[in-house]
Order: structure tokens, then C-alpha cells, then sequence
């Protein structure tokens, strides 16, 4: 029978299994529509285990033959229901052979096997192995493979898999074969198989230890002037680890393939990682400075998960952050010591922190908030989250301020040290950082288990009489679903204190001997203060600097101590800080006079001023600078209110925007000469920065819609001799009224189509335009390009809209809302997990006012209704709709 609600997954409920499975070997032939799999694993009882049923798993698989221990087994032998193939056993060896027949060309949920352009590709983490064959589709099962493909040599004549190449050759037949071997014992969601006509780019280099490595960037076809960014990234990534972590790539090759039909962004099988093209190709022609940096940071996080992710693994997918939450903290700390310089490295935190603030403390305040180590799941592709990506990495980066870069190292080191080989959890991480440093971190495990963000509230008060300043800190947590009370976190602050002149003034905390800068307070109950001795004069303090914990932190400060700290603070994270929370505090103040009618928005000279000082310092990087003059998004502002509205927020912005392009654009117009990079493109940071600059000062000038700015920006696209040039010209005029903007969008596509990831730009620059409603999108819809199939080009469009624009997404009428109903229905059966992710669109929908709201429970109701919808979206919808 059918059960309508798919069942909840609990972490409590863990058992380890009944058989470890020891060797696997795979026989392939491939085929689009009949790909026959014939499997043969070695299994031994696990000593530790009661249960006397075999377990194993299988989805969309048509079962041709099981034989145990080469006999074959009727189908009184074993139970199959609901993808679970049971098989009462309690032998200590078993050999089963299990062979499978799949339809790869029909498979449009791109999790398993799967065609692409005429390619396979397969995609197994984290369920996606159980769509091959039936097998016990754990991360805590690990075993070695060894993977034979064959298939027709022209339509494939490229066959790889994980490890090492051991044998090829003809099978007469006008097919031929390849017989891959790994080495190293793996989780089923690391496995990989890639057949088709691609080419590559390679590089052989050599270790740190003196062995060679093949390193292979494979693509289709005209394509190789695009793989050199890639390839160096990778080797950049090799040499980083071995420097930083004394981590050493441990196979004899390392292979890098794109595909064009991808779900997420890339994926680290291992010695094959499978990469959506958008974080391979690149040059400067279709390349934007920003996809250069991502590009360098998923190569990265990839790399780096050989080591933490498959070397070490996740004994269960509630532990998906040990491995996500390192490896994001590790591709951070890569890409900011590829810049090098302090403020590179500020900028990088920067960005950071404003994809934490922008998606993750949203999502931590909603239905589905969860901890980074979650208690349970419906469906596990849905907790591929920033909580557990982003979030995790914070928690990462705490363990290094509270214990240094060099304790880090240690319980590195240790972890590896105790576990290589093993399936492991967050616990496991923390009781090595605890042990290789010799301190308690009991408490800093309610990092893992309590959903939210910390509130910390700063309060001082100098006594000028004894020269001593006291900071109070006190936390709180909101409650988050199935959480309604929290236990004080472990949280690091790290302070300074600025003398009037702007210094840092020498810190002498009560009972600690250093003295410093910079201190790490350490907040570990509801509330403490922190009393600091010999302070001359009263200080503006520079608090939670460098973002040094994942919480809010409020504190009273006057305009004109942030106005102060913009201009003074050495730590350069606090220094964007102040000038956000001043504009923060204009635009909420703008946003509340846009709600009421016939009110007129008023300028504010202040905050001008101060922007125009950080645009003009020429001691500040490019890069730094158009960081500080962006003004906190939509998205950001909206979480700060109490009731959003939506048109309100924009209008807000819009005017504050269009305020300073009037009352700086000398300023703008001065920067945007002084920031030119003549010369060939490179993508370097200092290059990048300044077009960042130059392109920030042609978005803001562009606010003004008028003949010069149309001039301007239709000038820079017509010559522009790189994408980011192009791109931020073309989106000016978008969002312009410029005569030639429809001729422009014309031009752009006409000179890209045969690029599918410019196509996807020009789809979402469109979609994100001010002016560009449901209707426009609709229309977008029909364009011969577009396609519901490819998860870029239905992100490009589709979510760039419903997640990119939301004055127009949150129209009065609703239409956003039955828009986004109807396309997550429609992309539902095609493909669940992207669909479930667009389903996230209206997770704050509790949060607008009341005739929005009803829309949206309207849609989300629509959605929920749906007949045969996938778990993965019954979930999403499901926890939106259930009572606060
Ligand atoms: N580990 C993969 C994510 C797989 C997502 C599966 N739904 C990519 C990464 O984090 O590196
Ligand atoms: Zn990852």
C-alpha cells in the first residue's frame, strides 16, 4: 500500500547494518535506452549487528536476476517493497550477484545514471547509487570497486570511472571496453561513471612527495579553449592542501568532467568529480570575474573533499556537514589565500558573510530551519542547505578562533590521524579539536544540535574614574521549529577598541596576561561582561570582528560612531559593517515612509558623505570599496522587519540609490575613469576589483535613467572586450529606458547563442530587470532557448525571477505566487530535487502582510494538493504550511 505521507528519518534511529559489503565489482553496458548493470559484491556479517535481514535498496530499477552465492534466489527468497529489498540471511560470507537493467534516456531527475547531449553521467550522492542497482546505499558502508564499461567506440569512445585505468580494448563487436580500479574504499555516493565523446586537457604534475599524477579537465568538444582556469585552480588546489594541511592527492590521477545538465554545482566522486560546466569553462569572452572565483572555489572545495568527505566520510547523512561545513570552510580559506593580501582577504570574508546573512539567516528564522547536524529528514537532497553548507563552515571557522591557526592544524591532523578510512560524525571532529588542544568543548556542541541565530546583545559602560571599560554581552535564540527553548552557545567575540583618534588601543582584559588588539571573548553563558583595565578615554568599541561567530549582534551605536568606525577601524570587516548598518538603518527608515501614503522620501547628506569618503580613499583596494557602497539587499532588509513589504523595501532602496547617484556622481563618474583595466583581461583579484568599482559606479550613474547614463553603458556593452564588462553594461540597460535596450538584449543573444551558460545570463539579467513581471517571464518562457529539462536554464530564469526580484515575485495580484505554483508542479515531474528547491521561494511567507500572505498559502496549498507529488517537494511545501 501506498502511504501518503512519506515517512520522517531520525537520527535516534540509527543502527549500524547487519553486513559490510567489501569488494564490488560493476560490468556496464551501456546503452541509452537498456543500460544492463551486473553487480557483484562481496559481503561479511557485521559481528556487532542482531539483525538478520540483508538490507538493500533500489528505486526506478527493473530487477532482472539475484544470485546468492551463485545460486539464483526466487522471489520467495528475499521481500521487495517500496525500494527496500530484504533478504533473511545471517551467513558470515556472502558473494551476491545482482544485475539490473536502467533506462538512462529517460531518467530526467538526473540522480542516478543518466544522458546528457548524448553523453552518461551519473550522479549517486546522496541516494543515487540505489537507481544502479540495488545495494545497501549507506555512506557507512565502504567498499572497494572495480568498474568494467562497454559500449559502441564512436558514440563512446571516452569510458572512465573512479581510480585507475587498468585495462582497455576492442570487443569486435564495434564496441570496446575499460576496466577502472580504485584503490581506496568508498562510500556508494562516491561512486562515477562518465562515457561519451568528450576531450581533455592535461596536465602531469608532481607531488610533494616526488610521485607524478595525471590531472585530466574533460568537456565536449569545442570547448578546450575554455578548461585552462579550471586546470589551474586544480593544481592551485593540490599544492594549497599540501602547504596548509600537509594533505597529498593519494591517487595517480585525478579527473575534472563537465556537464551541461546538472543539478547542483559539482560533485567529488572520487578521482572523477562530475562538474556543471558553470564551474568549469571559462574564458574571457563568456567568463565574468565573479565566475572565475567561483570557479577556483568549487575546483577547490572538490579537491579538498578527497581529504575530508572521502578519505574521512559521513557515517550517516545527518552528519553531512562534517564533510560540507570543512570543505566550504576549507574552499574559503583557499580562495582567500589565492588573493593574498590582508583586504583581498576581507573582501572574500565579506562575501562570505553577506551569502550567510543573505540565505542562511533567513532560512535558520523559517519552516525550514534545522541544526547543522539535523535530527531528522523526509527526504535528505533537501538538506543540502546553507545551514549546513554555510553554517557549518562558521562552526568550522570558530574551532580556529578559539583555537588559533596552529591549533587547528593540530586537531586536523588528529582527526585524521584517528579516522582515515572511517565513516565518522560531527562529534568525532570536535572530540579532536578538544583533544589535540587539550580544552573542553562540551558546550560548543550546541552549535550542532540548536537550529537558529543567536541574538547577542552588547551593552558598555566606562568608568572614567577607574579607567575601565565593561562590555555585557548577553545571547538569547529565537525558537525554531520542534525547538522552543535553546542553551547559551559557545560563542567567540572577538573586539577592539578604537581610541577617539581611530587607533586600536593596547587591550588589557581583567585576568587574562596579553595584551592585544584584538581579543576573543568568550561568551559561554546567558550573560557575562567583560571588563578591560587602563582605558584612557571612553573607546568606540569594534565588536564581533571578522564575523567571528554566525550570530546577530546589536549594540546602540550612534550614526556618528558608525560613521566613525567606516572611517577608522583596522579591522576591515567591521569597517563595511558600520557603513551597512548605517544604510540599514536608512532604508528601514525609507521603507517605513514608503508604507505611508502620499509620504514624500526625503535625501540623507550624512550617509552620502560618508560613502563618498570610502569611494574616494585611495588607500582602500577597488575591490574594498565597491563592497562598502553596496547597499544591504532587498532580502536583507526585509528579514529586519517585522511585517515585509515587499514594494516598499524597493521603492526604499531604489530612491536611496537613485539619491546617491545624484549626490556622487562626479564621484561615480571620477571612478569609473580611474578604474579602466586596459590591456589584455586577466582575472586576477586586483583586475577584478577595479571593474567591480567601475562597473558598481555604471549601476549607480545607470540609476538615473537619463540620456548620459544610457550613453554610457550602451558605449562599455558595444566595446566591451569581456564578459563582466558586457554583462554589467547589458544589465544597466535593462534596468534602464535606454532607446537601444531591446536592440542590445538582440545583439547579446545573437552573438551568444551557441553559448548555453551566456544564454543562461541573458535569461536571468532579464528575469531580475525591474521592469520584468510574470508576464515578461512568461514570454521568456516561450523563447526557442528555453527549456524546463536543464536545471541551469530553469534556475536562470525561473528562480532568478521568483528569488531575484521580488518587488515584481510579491505583485499585489498574486501572480508571482500562482506562477511559482504552476512551475513547481511542472518541474516536479521532471525533476524533484530542483523542483523542491524552487519550493523554497515562499518559505517566509508568514512574514508579509496579510493579503499576501493568503496568496501564498494559497499557492503553497495548490502546490501540496498536487497529485503523485515527489517526496522531495511534499516535504518542502509540507513544512511551510504546518503550524508555527
Ligand atoms: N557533495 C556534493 C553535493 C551533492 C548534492 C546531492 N543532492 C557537492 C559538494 O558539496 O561538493
Ligand atoms: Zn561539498
Amino acid at each position: 500500500m501506498r502511504t501518503d505521507t512519506p515517512p520522517t528519518i531520525y537520527r535516534k534511529d540509527y543502527t549500524p547494518p547487519s553486513y559490510w559489503v567489501r569488494t564490488v565489482e560493476m560490468g556496464f553496458d551501456l546503452e541509452p535506452s537498456a543500460t544492463r548493470v551486473a553487480t557483484r559484491m562481496t559481503l561479511e556479517r557485521n559481528q556487532t549487528s542482531n539483525d538478520k535481514v540483508l538490507t538493500l535498496y533500489g528505486e526506478e530499477l527493473q530487477l532482472v536476476q539475484i544470485r546468492l552465492n551463485g545460486k539464483v534466489l526466487g522471489t520467495k527468497a528475499y521481500q521487495l517493497k517500496d525500494g527496500v529489498l530484504r533478504i533473511p540471511t545471517t551467513a558470515e560470507q556472502i558473494t551476491l550477484d545482482i544485475e539490473t537493467l536502467l533506462q538512462p534516456d529517460r531518467n530526467t531527475s538526473l540522480m542516478g545514471l543518466y544522458v546528457s547531449n548524448g553523453n552518461f553521467f551519473t550522479q549517486c550522492e546522496a541516494e543515487g547509487f540505489r537507481k544502479i542497482t540495488y545495494f545497501p546505499d549507506r555512506p557507512d558502508v565502504m567498499a572497494t570497486y572495480k568498474v568494467m564499461l562497454r559500449g559502441d567506440k564512436k558514440k563512446y569512445p571516452v569510458l572512465l570511472s573512479n581510480g585507475n585505468l587498468i585495462e582497455q580494448g576492442d570487443l569486435g563487436d564495434g564496441r570496446h571496453y575499460a576496466l577502472w580500479e580504485d584503490p581506496f574504499k568508498k562510500p556508494s555516493y562516491l561512486f562515477a561513471l562518465v562515457a561519451g565523446q568528450l576531450v581533455c586537457q592535461e596536465e602531469t604534475i608532481k607531488l610533494k612527495s616526488g610521485r607524478e599524477a595525471l590531472l585530466q579537465v574533460w568537456v565536449e568538444e569545442g570547448n578546450l579553449d575554455k578548461t585552462q582556469h579550471a586546470m589551474d585552480s586544480l593544481i592551485n588546489s593540490i599544492r594549497w592542501d599540501e602547504e596548509r594541511f600537509g594533505l597529498e592527492l593519494d591517487l595517480d590521477r585525478f579527473m575534472i568532467v563537465a556537464v551541461g545538465d546538472f543539478n547542483m554545482g559539482a560533485m567529488e566522486n572520487k578521482g572523477l568529480n562530475i562538474f556543471n560546466t558553470k564551474f568549469v569553462l571559462a574564458n574571457p569572452r563568456i567568463a565574468t570575474d565573479v565566475d572565475y572565483g567561483n570557479i577556483e572555489a568549487v575546483v577547490g572545495h572538490e579537491y579538498f573533499h578527497n581529504w575530508t568527505g572521502n578519505r574521512v566520510t559521513c557515517r550517516d547523512w545527518f552528519q553531512l556537514s562534517l564533510k560540507e561545513g570543512l570543505t566550504v570552510f576549507r574552499d574559503q580559506e583557499f580562495s582567500a589565500d589565492m588573493i593574498g593580501t590582508d583586504s583581498g582577504r576581507a573582501v572574500k570574508r565579506i562575501d562570505d558573510v553577506r551569502v550567510l546573512r543573505q540565505a542562511q539567516f533567513p532560512e535558520d528564522a523559517g519552516p525550514m530551519a534545522h541544526p547543522v547536524r539535523p535530527d531528522s529528514f523526509v527526504e535528505i537532497s533537501n538538506f543540502y542547505t546553507v545551514t549546513i553548507y554555510e553554517k557549518g563552515a562558521e562552526v568550522v571557522r570558530m574551532y580556529q578562533t578559539l583555537l588559533g591557526r596552529d591549533g587547528f592544524r593540530k586537531g586536523m591532523d588528529l582527526y585524521f590521524e584517528r579516522h582515515d578510512g572511517q565513516a565518522v560524525e560531527c562529534d568525532d571532529f570536535r572530540a579532536a579539536m578538544s583533544d589535540a588542544n587539550g580544552r573542553d568543548l562540551t558546550q560548543f556542541e550546541r552549535w550542532y544540535s540548536q537550529a537558529g541565530t543567536p541574538r547577542v546583545v552588547a551593552t558598555t559602560v566606562y568608568d572614567a574614574v577607574h579607567k575601565t571599560y565593561a562590555i555585557t554581552l548577553k545571547q538569547s535564540c529565537p525558537a525554531t521549529p520542534g525547538q522552543k527553548n535553546k542553551l547559551p552557545f559557545h560563542i567567540p567575540v572577538a573586539v577592539g577598541l578604537l581610541d577617539s583618534n581611530g587607533n586600536d588601543m593596547q587591550l588589557h582584559l581583567r585576568g587574562f596576561p596579553q595584551v592585544q588588539s584584538t581579543v576573543v571573548l568568550e561568551l559561554m553563558e546567558e550573560q557575562q561582561t567583560f571588563v578591560f583595565e587602563d582605558v584612557s578615554e571612553e573607546p568606540v568599541p569594534s565588536l564581533l570582528r571578522d564575523f567571528s561567530a554566525p550570530v546577530n549582534l546589536e549594540y546602540d551605536y550612534s550614526d556618528a560612531d558608525l560613521a566613525f568606525l567606516m572611517a577608522h577601524d583596522s579591522d576591515a570587516f567591521n569597517r563595511w559593517e558600520a557603513g551597512q548598518r548605517l544604510a540599514a538603518r536608512r532604508l528601514l527608515a525609507l521603507t517605513a515612509t514608503a508604507q505611508q501614503s502620499g509620504a514624500v522620501l526625503t535625501t540623507d547628506p550624512a550617509l552620502s558623505e560618508s560613502l563618498r569618503l570610502t569611494l574616494n580613499d585611495a588607500a582602500l583596494d577597488p575591490a574594498f570599496r565597491e563592497i562598502a557602497l553596496n547597499l544591504p539587499s532587498e532580502t536583507v532588509i526585509a528579514e529586519q522587519m517585522d511585517v515585509i513589504n515587499p514594494q516598499a523595501i524597493h521603492q526604499a532602496r531604489r530612491f536611496l540609490r537613485q539619491s546617491l547617484a545624484q549626490a556622487l556622481r562626479a564621484d561615480f563618474i571620477e571612478a569609473y575613469k580611474a578604474n579602466q583595466t586596459p590591456g589584455d583581461y586577466s582575472p586576477d583579484a586586483a583586475s577584478a576589483g577595479k571593474r567591480a568599482l567601475k562597473n558598481l559606479a555604471l549601476s549607480y550613474i545607470s540609476e538615473l535613467d537619463d540620456a548620459a547614463a544610457h550613453v554610457m553603458a550602451q558605449t562599455q556593452c558595444d566595446g566591451a572586450d569581456n564578459m563582466t564588462d558586457r554583462v554589467a553594461a547589458l544589465g544597466a540597460l535593462a534596468n534602464s529606458t535606454a532607446p537601444g535596450k531591446e536592440a542590445a538584449l538582440a545583439q547579446f543573444y545573437q552573438d551568444f547563442e551557441a553559448e548555453p551558460l551566456v544564454v543562461d545570463k541573458w535569461f536571468s539579467l532579464q528575469a531580475m530587470a525591474r521592469t520584468t513581471d510574470v508576464a515578461a517571464v512568461r514570454k521568456l518562457m516561450q523563447h526557442p532557448a528555453f527549456s524546463l529539462k536543464n536545471p541551469n536554464r530553469a534556475r536562470s530564469l525561473i528562480f532568478s525571477f521568483c528569488n531575484g526580484n521580488p518587488s515584481q515575485f510579491h505583485a499585489s495580484d498574486g501572480s508571482g505566487y500562482a506562477f511559482w505554483a504552476e512551475q513547481v508542479i511542472a518541474l516536479d515531474a521532471i525533476n524533484p530535487q530542483v523542483a523542491a528547491r524552487l519550493a523554497r521561494s515562499l518559505d517566509r511567507w508568514r512574514k508579509y502582510a496579510p493579503s499576501l500572505q493568503s496568496k501564498m498559502q494559497a499557492a503553497l496549498k495548490r502546490v501540496a494538493q498536487t497529485a503523485k507529488l515527489s517526496k522531495d517537494t511534499k516535504e518542502v511545501v509540507g513544512k511551510s504550511l504546518a503550524a508555527e
